[in-house]
């Protein structure tokens, strides 16, 4: 039988290990889909919209640190992936995307469909080539797949229908991927400085990101040493917040605990593998030294006594023998007092769930901490359940959790939840997501039946872009347009044949989460919430304030007095 590009393409993909491609079928992809269809060593997920495509991939990229593929038709096909795209490239996630094109001889005519991918993808790859001759393919396809899996990130082949469907020899030799990174990390000439740093401050505090994932350890043994409160962003949440008894949780405009306080009043920061983009809740007062794996990461937001180019686990490996032994720990002890303090506060709606309705939505998430799996996957979508989730759901060794935590996406949850189901057919996979993120992508409720996915959507179900009613309030705006008309979801999932529980009263929380999270197939757990419930950040900032009084003022001139009271009874205990 005739050996086409396509065909050639799967052979690739199989060697590389990859299990399946997310997409939508359509003309130009035809023969890659034939040439699936023929190999049948691949999985083709058929999604209902590609962008949920791209967030599939993007999650099991990020969470098996394997090469995950995701395609789309030519022009408006391919263009669906874009937001997963960005999203899984700026997670620095494997993932290659076959953007399939129009014919070759139409380029440039301004053809049925035709975009232009290879500028398209541009910004959200490290490598975008359209393959013109099928003589460029292998080469093309090898150096899409390496920077996707060595540099982290997205690489995109522009695949011309008539390109794909060509005739080449089968070709059996490789050019095997490399995805092991070096264990890099500073030498002890670069080390030694850094150590002096340390052992001449009273206070140090480390903030943590996503390039302490495999350092926990280090981490823990570090602070315990040098008697360091732990601070955490969210990406490195799941990675040092278990297990530590020196975590004093997380900053940011949704952070919570200890953890900005303790920044503020060190006299040496150690920023550890964080790209932490919010400038505003990072001092300026204390000594900061940095260390990064990404060069490019170093200085780039605060100002540096002290940049140091290198896997965090390795170096503080390397460092730890280096530092002396501190013997104070007063500073710790009082930003764990603190850290408690505040923990103490933030549980307030956990601690008195009382009767109201609609409900608070903390009680919600932390009945789903403690029921969920010690394994669970858990996905959240950007808006509130970022809060949710960053302050409710408590880490353990072997739980996950993502969401679109750099680039801020909308509608992620649902459609990351389905590629980590996919990915790990044996674990718990709960996505956390808000009402206005699941119904943007809401026709992937479809793929997860299709496919019979055991996923549990918990639906934070506020009627409100509740995140943006929040930020209307903080910058002294009244509400505007945030309003939304939701149907009974949970009548919805029994529509489609899958397990509807509605949630509207507290009494009912945890039987109704314990009956969706035992049942063996999917569910969809619609929890009617509170839409005034804003969270307010540890620090508030005096602008922060005004902004809020701000909005009082305006919404009792305006004549709405009963929301001004319903909004300080809300959330009053917070404050
Ligand atoms: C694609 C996209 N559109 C708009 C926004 C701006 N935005 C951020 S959060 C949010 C509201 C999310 O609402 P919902 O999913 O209901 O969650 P809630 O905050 O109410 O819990 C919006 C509109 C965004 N981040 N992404
Ligand atoms: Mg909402």
């Amino acid at each position: 039988m005739a050996h086409r590009v396509a065909d050639e393409l799967v052979s690739r993909l199989v060697e590389a290990g990859v299990e399946r491609v997310y997409g939508v079928v359509g003309d130009s992809l035809n023969p890659v889909t034939d040439a699936l269809r023929i190999n049948g060593k691949v999985r083709w997920i058929h999604v209902r919209h590609e962008e949920t495509g791209a967030y599939a991939a993007g999650a099991e990229a990020q969470l098996s640190g394997k090469l995950a593929v995701c395609a789309g038709s030519c022009g408006p096909g391919n263009l669906h992936l874009i937001n997963g795209l960005f999203d899984a490239h700026r997670s620095n996630a494997p993932v290659l995307a076959i953007a399939s094109h129009i014919p070759t001889s139409e380029i440039g005519t301004g053809y049925f469909q035709e975009t232009h991918p290879e500028s398209l993808f541009k910004e959200c790859s490290h490598y975008c080539e359209l393959i013109s001759n099928p003589k460029q393919f292998e080469r093309v396809l090898h150096m899409a797949m390496q920077s996707a899996v060595g540099r982290g990130g997205v690489g995109v082949i522009v695949l011309p229908g008539d390109v794909a469907g060509m005739e080449i020899p089968a070709d059996d030799s490789t050019r095997s991927l490399v995805g092991h990174r070096p264990a890099g990390r500073p030498g002890e000439k670069e080390l030694a400085p850094l150590a002096d740093l340390i052992n001449s401050s009273k206070k140090v505090v480390l903030f943590c990101g996503i390039g302490c994932a495999n350092a926990h350890d280090e981490v823990v043994a570090f602070a315990e040493k040098v008697k360091s409160p732990v601070g955490h962003s969210y990406r490195g949440k799941t990675f040092v917040e278990y297990d530590n008894p020196f975590d004093v949780g997380m900053s940011g405009l949704l952070g919570f605990g200890a953890a900005y306080q303790a920044m503020h009043e060190c006299d040496l920061l150690l920023l550890l593998g964080t790209d932490f983009p919010y400038e505003k809740f990072l001092p300026t007062k204390p000594k900061i030294a940095q260390v990064d794996i990404r060069v490019d990461h170093l200085g780039r937001r605060s100002k540096l006594d002290l940049g140091l180019w290198g896997d965090v686990g390795e170096t503080i490996r390397a460092l730890l023998p280096m530092v002396n032994a501190k013997s104070n720990g007063s500073f710790l002890d009082a930003m764990l007092r603190k850290h408690k303090e505040s923990l103490r506060r933030l549980n307030v709606y956990v601690d008195h769930v009382g009767k109201r309705t609609p409900m608070h939505p903390e009680p919600v998430a932390t009945a789903l901490s403690e029921i969920a799996a010690p394994d669970a996957i858990f996905t959240a979508d950007t808006g509130m359940c970022n809060v949710w989730s960053s302050r409710y759901i408590r880490a353990t060794k072997d739980r996950r959790l993502i969401g679109s935590f750099t680039h801020g996406s909308m509608a992620n949850a649902l459609p990351q939840a389905i590629g980590a189901q996919l990915c790990y057919p044996g674990r718990q996979v709960i996505s956390m997501s808000g009402d206005g993120g699941f119904a943007m992508l809401m026709g992937d409720i479809l793929t997860v039946t299709q496919y019979n996915l055991p996923i549990k959507i918990v639906i934070f179900n506020n009627s409100a872009l509740g995140m943006v009613k929040l930020e209307m309030a903080v910058a002294g705006l009244p509400d505007y347009q945030t309003d939304l008309k939701n149907p009974n979801f949970a009548k919805l999932a029994e529509a489609i044949g899958i397990m509807g529980v509605r949630i509207e009263n507290p009494a009912d929380v945890t039987s109704g989460l314990n009956k969706a999270l035992r049942h063996s197939g999917p569910a969809l757990i619609d929890v009617v919430t509170d839409p005034n419930a804003v969270s307010l950040p540890p620090h508030i900032a005096p602008e922060m304030v005004v902004g809020f009084g701000l909005t009082m003022g305006k919404l009792v001139l305006s004549g709405h007095i009963d929301e001004v009271v319903d909004t300080i009874e809300t959330n009053i205990r917070h404050i």
